[in-house]
């Protein structure tokens, strides 16, 4: 069978040599090995932002993966002043990932959004963070685990009747936590898939689209079911 091709962008960072920085494009391998065990093929994109290219990716495509990472985005994009533990920024990423996601709805191909990426998805729609969770929303969570990322560091409530309840078929979730931001306000079109214990937003999607959905946690870390189906649930969605 031929595997639905998934976009994956890559994070834009350096890395420092002996012989001085040297940018870098990097995906962590868990999202590509999460993809292609889902039935997927992961497409890595350069970073380009040349409209016409971004339009010849997403016509590559069958589905898109937003990952996270150690950053966050700029608050002007959902009409905030930064907060002093807003973290760091990374303009150019964020702006593939929004080209990407912005054609990717055009075209109605199934999103996935993790942890950043989710929070991606609802600033694309005119939702907003908390800029740093320990500071503006305390909670006795841990949402920033030590523990490696394989281990669940709280539990979620998945919400009856949504896309994520259908592909994870539980009521309540292991997730494991790695987050200082999360959505303060929904953006538009979207509902609450999933809270932590605490009332923390951690799961989100558009109920009018087939497939946009969001999850503050890493699902392509963990090991235990059902936290694959996740990933198998987009990949499904790209080959309709
Ligand atoms: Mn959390």
């Amino acid at each position: 069978m031929t595997r639905p091709v998934v976009l994956v962008p890559p994070d834009l960072s350096t890395v420092a040599t002996s012989r001085g920085d040297v940018p870098t494009a990097v995906v962590q391998r868990p999202y590509l090995d999460a993809v292609v065990a889902a039935g997927g093929l992961p497409l890595v994109p350069p970073p380009i932002d040349e409209p016409g290219a971004l339009d010849q990716l997403i016509a590559l495509a069958d589905a898109l993966v937003l990952p996270g990472g150690a950053f966050d985005i700029d608050p002007a994009l959902y009409g905030e002043p930064r907060h002093e533990r807003c973290g760091e920024l990374k303009p150019e990423r964020t702006a593939l990932e929004r080209a990407l996601l912005e054609r990717a709805l055009v075209r109605g191909l199934p999103v996935l959004g993790v942890c950043g990426g989710m929070q991606l998805i609802n600033v694309v729609r005119g939702g907003a963070l908390w800029q740093d969770l320990p500071s503006q929303a305390p909670s006795p969570l841990a949402h920033q685990q030590k523990a490696p990322k394989d281990k669940p560091a709280h539990d979620v409530e998945v919400v009856a009747g949504t896309l994520l309840s259908r592909a994870v078929a539980t009521a309540r979730l292991p997730v494991n936590s790695t987050h200082h931001q999360a959505v303060k306000t929904l953006g538009a079109g979207l509902v609450v898939s999933a809270r932590a214990t605490d009332g923390l937003i951690e799961g989100i999607e558009d109920p009018s689209r087939p497939f946009l959905v969001g999850v503050q946690w890493h699902p392509e870390a963990m090991r235990e079911e059902p936290q694959r189906e996740i990933y198998r649930a987009l990949v499904e969605a790209a080959r309709r």
